[in-house]
């Protein structure tokens, strides 16, 4: 059965919000994963669900899906976003020597749509390159939902402790951008948790942690907007061009 997390505020320490504790580093080294509640306001979450909006729009290749892929660089306010000292502050803690961009995307579920995200680990397709220049000690995500999520509309679901298991084999599965599924899926089933939040709660998360969404039924979109980040030593971003340090190594 899945465990739905219910409370951050014991993880926060009363700790500034834009620091991570003693308790949420310890979470993210033990399970791989934690959250600073409330990082952006919910005017900031409407505001980049309308410039996803705009995006979206003017981008007929990306419908009927709405995934956008390097959207800080398509947009100033998701740029803004992803250099902003609330987010860069807490990601500082997480990874080093220095910070760089590796990327960033709009993950969209549309409205009553069953289309699942395959259990996978981010590093599956970041360190697709072969690439020894491209290995990272310390890369992740933060994962900032535009709107409330939960298990009805597409909350992401983590299996706690698996950025320890290294990188896990794979095989293809169905279509779309989450194909790179995990073997053992029976395992991450019986040892997953939901993780539900709020609009402008923020999610760290390992690249090694195993992760998946179910579907979306709900009558509204469900979106969130994802930067993953790296050492600044790595030389490039996802796109094989030279990686934007934000904080030098
Ligand atoms: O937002 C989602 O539903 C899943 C996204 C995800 O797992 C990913 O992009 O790696």
């Amino acid at each position: 059965m899945t465990i739905a997390f219910e409370s951050f505020e014991d993880l926060t320490g009363g700790m500034d919000a834009s620091s991570l504790s003693s308790e949420q580093l310890e979470q993210y080294d033990r399970d791989g994963w934690t959250v600073l509640p409330g990082l952006l306001s919910r005017d900031e979450t409407a505001a980049i669900s309308a410039e996803a909006d705009r995006l979206v729009d003017h981008q007929p290749s990306h419908t009927p899906t709405g995934w956008v892929f390097g959207l800080h660089s398509q947009d100033d306010l998701c740029q803004q976003i992803a250099r902003d000292p609330r987010v860069v502050t807490p990601v500082q803690q997480l990874v080093g020597p220095g910070v760089s961009i590796h990327s960033s995307k709009l993950v969209t579920k549309l409205a009553q749509d069953a289309t699942q995200c395959n259990w996978h680990q981010d590093e599956a397709f970041y360190s697709d390159t072969e690439d020894p220049a491209m290995l990272s000690g310390c890369r992740m995500s933060i994962w900032i939902p535009l709107q409330d999520v939960d298990q009805d509309n597409g909350c992401l679901y983590i299996v706690p402790g698996s950025h320890r298991w290294g990188l896990d084999p794979y095989e293809l599965v169905g279509e779309g951008h989450c194909r790179r599924q995990v073997l053992r899926t029976d395992l991450a089933d019986e040892q997953c948790m939901a993780v539900p939040l709020s609009a402008g709660d923020c999610l760290f998360f390992s690249a090694y942690l195993w992760h998946h969404s179910k579907g979306n039924a709900s009558d509204e979109l469900r979106r969130a907007f994802i930067v993953s980040y790296q050492e600044a030593r790595v030389p490039r971003n996802a796109y094989g061009d030279p990686a934007e340090v934000l904080v030098p190594g």
